[in-house]
């Protein structure tokens, strides 16, 4: 019988989590602990970091896992490259279950920049009213355009004055909403929106939203992460693990 180390923080990990609790797995749910209460899990859960790849090493053989499921988020790139580590240190199997990209559509005002710096300069020096839709941890890089207005969302309220002059935040828990996300842009008069190309359905509300309502969107490519095998569902992972 496999022991499961399942790392979460997204959709297709509560996804997931569901499909290895209804068959009885035996498997343990992993959360960073970025947030103060996340979403209940029917598998046991442990948070916060391993302490690096030898940390989760070392937790993978002190808890006898034999298999690892990375459903982290695309931008969960640091994760992503020490699970492929400590996997190859201790000679775990590795599945990813990863989402596709969004793909633009008809429509769609979408201009794809590497990454944040490149998605400040693509603002533009005009001061604008922009959706920052990126969460928390990478505010600081738009101090360096502070002439916009900008509107955040965060999982949880800020603890510490925001990196921004003018800026606001509303306090939000995605899977988000079309009409949600459509009243926030009009209500704040939003003329642009910079968002991580996440993938997956959780945070794609705001992007219809912008297509029909016309607004430009600048996008961020997801990090590269080492090569692994990956799945695109649920029962992909199923059927590697035998299950
Ligand atoms: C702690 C667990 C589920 C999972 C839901 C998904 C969908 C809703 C949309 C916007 C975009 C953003 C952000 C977002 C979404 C899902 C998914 C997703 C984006 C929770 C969760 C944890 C986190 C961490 C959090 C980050 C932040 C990113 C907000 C729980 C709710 C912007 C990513 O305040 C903070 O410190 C937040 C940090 C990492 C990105 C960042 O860098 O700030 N996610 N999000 C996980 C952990 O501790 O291990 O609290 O319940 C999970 C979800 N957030 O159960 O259905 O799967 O993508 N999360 C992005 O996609 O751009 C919001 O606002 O439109
Ligand atoms: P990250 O930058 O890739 O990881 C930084 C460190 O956080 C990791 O080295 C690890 O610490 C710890 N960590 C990350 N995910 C973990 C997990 N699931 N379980 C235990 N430790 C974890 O991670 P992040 O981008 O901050 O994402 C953190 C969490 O939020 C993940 O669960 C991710 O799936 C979720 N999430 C992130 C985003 C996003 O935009 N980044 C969006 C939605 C959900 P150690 O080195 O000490 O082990």
């Amino acid at each position: 019988m496999p022991r499961i180390l399942l790392l979460g923080g997204t959709t297709e990990a509560a996804r997931m989590a569901r499909a290895l609790a209804e068959a009885g797995a035996d498997a343990v749910y992993s959360y960073a602990g970025r947030t103060e209460a996340p979403v209940a899990q029917p598998l046991p859960v442990r948070t916060g970091g391993f302490g690096g790849v030898a940390g989760l090493a070392g937790y993978l053989r002190a808890e006898g896992i034999t298999h690892l499921i990375d459903a982290t988020h695309p931008f969960a790139a640091q994760m992503s490259r020490n699970a492929v580590a400590a996997c190859a240190a201790t000679g775990t199997p590795l599945i990813a279950l990863e989402r596709e990209p969004w793909q633009a559509d008809k429509g769609d005002l979408w201009t794809h920049v590497p990454d944040l710096p490149a998605a400040v300069a693509a603002l533009g020096q005009a001061p604008r009213r922009v959706f920052l839709a990126i969460g928390r941890q990478n505010l600081s890089a738009f101090a360096a355009a502070p002439q916009h207005h900008y509107l955040l969302r965060l999982v949880d309220p800020p603890t510490e004055a925001l990196p921004l002059p003018d800026a606001e935040a509303v306090i939000a828990r995605g899977p988000f909403t079309v009409e949600g996300d459509r009243a926030l842009l009009r209500d704040h008069r939003i003329e642009m929106i910079v968002a991580k190309n996440a993938g997956g359905a959780g945070a794609e509300a705001k992007l219809t939203a912008a297509r029909e309502l016309g607004l430009p969107v600048v996008l961020i490519d997801r990090p590269q992460v080492p090569e692994r095998r990956v799945a695109r569902t649920v029962a992909e992972v199923m059927a590697w693990l035998d299950l």
